[in-house]
């Protein structure tokens, strides 16, 4: 087989393992597209527009570790861009790939269509630097298995999307056939002193502490260790607790699991047993100010050991060049039992009351939507939460051993649900997969539900009409934050057309839920919206609680300078 710049990527794709990749066609990306539809192995999925494509790509990284995500130049890129970004800061390798102007057009007087009608070609590319961790822009084949090499592997080391555009004229031509795909996706090892001097201050540290508690955050799952994880808490013997943008990471029927650390809003107990513990080990954790409710709930001090993706900080030291992986094994090895803590969580421990479900023609409230949400969450569900009253009310859902939580809170874009719900179910169909969205979120990216019409995908979607954006509300109330309410059952079959199987309920009592969540289960031919009325005053306390703090830290004034 002769290779070409296009299809020379496409192999490097299905060779790290993608078996999809994400589309919107547009000129300059046309024959690219063409070219990765030489390779068999790997299937194009089309998009809306492409910042769901982009946030397709990152559900799609959630599910199968990276994601792809072609677009044309300029006036696609740039709509990506907002997806590609939160990538960087959700730890996910999604590669964003754009066409290009043509090489001839580069360096000349030619005005070029879907751009700043400058000279300029080079501004996107610019901007993708800012948001990936490797940007390059290929306008000659014989450069282009370096640079693709090059993206593509510093992408998959630091767990971050990278950018790869290609001129128009360059994604057919002639080029080399790829090499073994060993050494790009080859992880790079610890340096073994470092991580020797780390195991050994970190088993001191805890041989110091009488009540060392373990604290998970979500780059646990960027490092690829949560199997260590498991390993070194069992050696330890210690409580568990997780943040939460980390929960599922930490299996949540483990023994050792106590709940979620957040704060004034996490789990019952959660937040007593960090603060209670005369250490805390900090695994990948990511501190802002909404996961520590407005820095009102964060570890810090010597008593904080802090454990990243590559290095370690502990008793005034500081270890780089140590993989979070080869740390905790190695700790594993090494660690004294220290329980103390997890006696005394058990002690606190709290069982859900039992529970009782609402009359079924009872008005719906969100307390009976979530009670019957749970009801379907097994071992191999998959909940995804968007920003808004959907994290609270999905944060205190016990999760079965396998069951996976996907939350994008350090980025927060609302939005993102909805496509990375799609990629997520195209990169695992195999799943049970469930989605929790917000009205105001769904408004952003409602489209992309066609496309999981288009592809059958059964999708459970429990769309939360509170009329309104009332984590907004919670912080900071205005006219701004009521919206226009739309027929949200009825989109689905506008989506139908004449041949989609996709279905769109409205509950508004526990009756017509529980009615539509067995319509839902026996719907395998496409996705099911149930659109769950209840009313605009009806939100969590936790997010009242949170809301109120987040207000206080936006509000404070500036210091003079
Ligand atoms: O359950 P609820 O009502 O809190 O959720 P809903 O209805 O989805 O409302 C979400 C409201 C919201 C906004 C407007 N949450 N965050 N924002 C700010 C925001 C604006 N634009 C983007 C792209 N992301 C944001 N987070
Ligand atoms: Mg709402």
């Amino acid at each position: 087989m002769t290779y070409t710049v296009g299809s020379y990527l496409a192999a490097r794709l299905e060779q790290i393992g993608l078996k999809h990749h994400f589309a919107v066609a547009g000129d300059f990306n046309l024959v690219l597209l063409d070219q990765l539809l030489t390779n068999k192995h790997l299937e194009q999925v089309y998009c809306c527009n492409e910042l769901n494509c982009g946030y397709s790509a990152e559900g799609y990284a959630r599910a199968c570790g990276a994601g792809a995500a072609v677009v044309t130049f300029s006036v696609g890129g740039l709509s990506a861009i907002n997806a590609v970004a939160g990538a960087y800061a959700e730890n996910l390798p999604v590669l964003m790939i754009s066409g290009g102007p043509n090489t001839n057009d580069r360096a000349t007087d030619h005005l070029v269509h879907h751009t700043l009608a400058t000279h300029d070609l080079s501004y996107q590319l610019e901007m993708a630097k800012k948001v990936t961790c490797a940007a390059v822009a290929v306008i000659s084949a014989g450069d282009a298995p370096g640079q693709i090499d090059y993206a593509i592997r510093t992408a998959l080391r630091e767990k971050k999307p990278a950018y790869i555009e290609i001129a128009c004229n360059i994604a057919a031509a002639p080029c080399a056939e790829p090499g073994p795909i060993s050494g790009i996706v080859a992880d790079e090892p610890s340096d073994p002193e470092a991580l020797q001097a780390a195991v050994t201050a970190a088993a001191d540290f805890v041989r110091g502490k009488k009540k060392p508690v373990v604290l998970i955050g979500s780059k646990l799952r960027a490092a690829g260790a949560e199997k260590q994880a498991v390993e070194f808490a069992e050696a330890l013997g210690s409580a568990v607790t997780v943040m939460a943008a980390a929960k599922s990471f930490f299996p949540e029927d483990h023994p050792q699991f106590a709940g979620i650390y957040w704060g004034e809003v996490g789990s019952p107990g959660a937040r007593q047993i960090v603060d209670w513990a005369d250490g805390v080990m900090c695994i990948g954790t990511i501190f802002n100010d909404y996961s520590t409710v407005g820095w009102t709930a964060m570890p810090s001090g010597d008593n904080v050991l802090t454990a990243d993706v590559d290095r370690v900080k502990v008793n005034g030291s500081d270890f780089g060049c140590v993989r979070l992986r080869d740390f905790l094994s190695g700790l594993a090895r090494t660690v004294e039992k220290r329980d103390a803590s997890r006696v005394q969580y058990d002690r606190i421990r709290v069982e859900p009351p039992p529970e009782h479900g609402a009359r079924s023609d009872a008005k719906l409230t969100r307390p009976e939507v979530i009670r019957q949400i749970r009801h379907l969450l097994t071992t191999d569900s998959t909940l995804l939460v968007e920003t808004g009253d959907s994290w609270f009310n999905g944060m205190g859902m016990p999760m079965p051993g396998g069951a996976r939580f996907e939350i994008e809170m350090q980025w927060g874009s609302i939005g993102w649900s909805v496509p990375a719900t799609f990629g997520y179910a195209v990169g695992a169909p195999d799943r049970r997969i469930i989605a929790m969205i917000g009205d105001g979120s769904f408004q952003l990216t409602a489209q992309e539900v066609a496309q999981m019409i288009r592809r059958k995908l059964p999708v459970i979607i429990f769309l939360m009409n509170n009329h309104g954006y009332t984590i907004e509300v919670e912080i900071h109330d205005g006219p701004y934050n009521n919206i226009k309410n739309w027929d949200y059952a009825g989109l689905i079959e506008v989506f139908n057309a004449e041949d989609g199987r996709g279905k769109g309920l409205r509950a508004t009592n526990g009756g017509e839920l529980a009615e539509a969540i067995n319509v839902a289960l026996a719907n395998h031919d496409g996705p099911t919206l149930i659109e769950c009325v209840f009313d605009r005053n009806d939100c969590s306390p936790e997010l009242i609680s949170w809301g109120r703090q987040v207000a206080i830290a936006n509000e404070r004034a500036s210091r003079p300078q």
